[in-house]
């Protein structure tokens, strides 16, 4: 299965802080795709739905340091 997500992140302020949320979100069992805009502070993730949920891939953002909220 094949789900997409936006999230939106709080608080990074170099592109350091991108790829690390981004390694991340990459590191993650079940995330297909990953990717993290800092000028427009989001994340879009392709991921499996039956192996992680979108409220695990926040839990993932927010562990990083940063604050996280589903977009879409
Ligand atoms: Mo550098 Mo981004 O400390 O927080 S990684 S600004």
């Amino acid at each position: 299965l094949r789900q997409a997500c936006r999230i939106s992140i709080n608080g990074m302020t170099c592109t350091s802080c991108s790829s690390t949320v981004e390694s991340a979100l990459q590191a993650v069992h079940g995330v297909q795709r990953a990717q993290v805009a800092l000028a427009t502070e989001e994340a879009e993730v392709h991921y499996d739905p039956k192996v992680v949920s979108y409220s695990q891939l926040l839990e993932i953002v927010e562990n990083t340091g940063f604050e996280a909220k589903l977009i879409s």
